[in-house]
């Protein structure tokens, strides 16, 4: 084994694990563990395969709580958030456990003979996840593609990794065979990259930052392997005058500050119409100043630290300068702490155009529903946000007309694991969850068997 990597707790700014970094010739060696377990997972029956999954859902549901405060301390999510997480893996993967038994081809009519088209598992899947939503965004990865018959390298971020290694101890637990499920940690340089290069990964699912994504899918072209990306977002959340204002203002906090702001859904963007600007403003200022920014493990906690002193940085490089409406409040003490953020924006400036993913949000006057879509659309994203309207007709004409792949009218939702989730834009390619997330993990394959000779 090589080098490790400490763990850091970031709301004490404590360590709490050394990790392996694996090098590029361990990652080789999973790898070709994960093709060899291929050979047998794919003629698993289908039954057999769903038990085994339902199995591992209801060993991740019995250690619910022990996720959870692991995910609290290595993420600083809230106590909520984290339990809401480790029972959306088990939810993913029962959803897909009804799966293996339904991955139906087609029978399509042709002369002289049958024509079928097979379902295929493509081999091993290698799943890249990012440092914020460790646990979810996994599962919505290895649900599907385990189901289809894939065997799974999954590689969490080097400084969130202890959920990822915790779920493939489970797995085992649960009966899952060996080498069907890896945890392989390190660096995105060493081991994200060799998922990218090695020929036996045969499909990428990619959930990071869009420079990071756009980079995999380069590399991914060599060898025309395919790509899910779920990259950046700078979403909208468009406030008309005919809402209800009330409900507007007391839940927007949730739809941008919802853990720290790190989150590729956060609606950092706010757009209210001018006539109800100020009212507006006057609402947001309690409900910002009343978000409990507390320790994480505390059950009333809404809102926990950054992830780390150099995300914190990043994060505070957008307020130099900018034009602060007013701010809630941060405990005082260690650990990577930020306050939530109002700004008031132009058009161009860079809180308003770029993905901050911290506790900041820019809010802009509109002068009508044109005006409202054109700013929502001049975004290199688009991947999440929400319309607050009264008006049926405006309700549909602007969830239609906002280029998105997740809108939510009169709420902040962006995620159910039976809909389907991605973006349009450079916030990425392809769909997860919902029920056509088997397609990704699969490839079509058609037979015409001769019935004249
Ligand atoms: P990234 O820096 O892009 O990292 C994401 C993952 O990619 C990490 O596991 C990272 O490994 C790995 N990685 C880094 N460089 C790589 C390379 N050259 N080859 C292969 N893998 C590599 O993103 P992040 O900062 O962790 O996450 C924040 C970003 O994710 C935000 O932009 C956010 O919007 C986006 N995000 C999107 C979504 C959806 S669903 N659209 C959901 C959550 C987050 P190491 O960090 O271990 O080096």
């Amino acid at each position: 084994m090589g080098s490790t990597f400490t763990v850091i707790n970031p709301s004490t700014a404590t360590a709490i694990r050394e990790v392996p970094r694996h090098s590029v010739e361990e990652v080789d060696a999973i790898i070709a563990k994960a093709a060899r377990a291929f050979e047998t997972w794919r003629t698993v029956a289908p039954g057999d395969r769903a038990r085994l999954l339902r199995r591992f859902a209801a060993v991740v549901d019995e250690h619910n709580e022990e996720l959870a405060r692991l995910e609290v301390e290595n993420s600083g999510h809230t106590i909520g958030n984290a339990r809401w997480e480790a029972g959306n893996v088990r939810d993913v993967l029962n959803y897909y456990s009804a799966a293996p038994e339904r991955l139906f081809g087609r029978q399509i009519p042709v002369a002289n003979g049958l024509d079928v088209t097979f379902k295929e598992p493509l081999g091993v899947i290698g799943i890249i996840v990012p440092w914020n939503f460790p646990m979810p965004i996994a599962g919505w990865g290895f649900g599907p593609a385990l189901a289809a018959g894939n065997t799974v390298v999954l590689k969490p971020a080097e400084i969130t990794p202890l959920t990822a290694l915790r779920l493939g101890e489970l797995a085992l637990e649960a009966g899952i065979p060996e080498g069907v499920f890896n945890i392989v940690t390190g660096s995105g340089s060493v081991v994200g990259e060799r998922f990218v290069t090695h020929p036996l990964v045969r499909k990428l699912v990619f959930t990071g930052s869009t420079d990071v994504g756009k980079g995999i899918m380069r590399g991914a072209a060599d060898q025309v392997k395919p790509v899910t990306l779920e990259l950046g977002g700078k979403s909208a959340n468009i406030i008309f005058a005919d809402s209800d204002l009330e409900r507007a203002a007391a839940t927007a906090p949730y739809g941008v500050f919802d853990n720290a702001g790190q989150d590729c859904c956060a609606r950092s963007r706010i757009l209210v119409q001018a006539s109800v600007f100020d009212r507006f403003m006057e609402r947001f200022e309690v409900a910002v100043k009343g978000v409990r920014v507390e320790d994480p493990s505390l059950d009333t906690s809404e809102m926990g630290p950054l992830i780390t002193r150099a995300h914190h940085e990043h994060v505070a490089s957008f307020l130099d300068g900018a034009n602060v409406a007013f701010r809630g409040v941060k405990p005082e003490g260690p650990g990577f702490w930020m306050e939530p953020h109002v700004l008031i924006a132009e058009s161009n400036d860079r809180c308003f155009t770029e993905e901050i993913f911290g506790p900041v949000v820019s809010v802009m006057r509109f002068e009508d529903e044109a005006d409202a879509i054109r700013i929502a659309n001049d975004s290199i994203y688009g991947l999440s946000g929400s319309i607050w309207t009264n008006d049926l007709g405006r309700a549909v004409r602007v969830a239609r007309a906002v280029e998105s792949g997740n809108l939510s009218v009169n709420s902040h939702s962006s995620v159910r694991y039976w809909t389907p989730f991605g973006g349009y834009k450079q916030s990425g390619l392809g769909r997860e969850l919902g029920p056509d997330a088997l397609d990704a993990f699969t490839e079509t394959k058609n037979v015409f068997f001769d019935t004249q000779h």
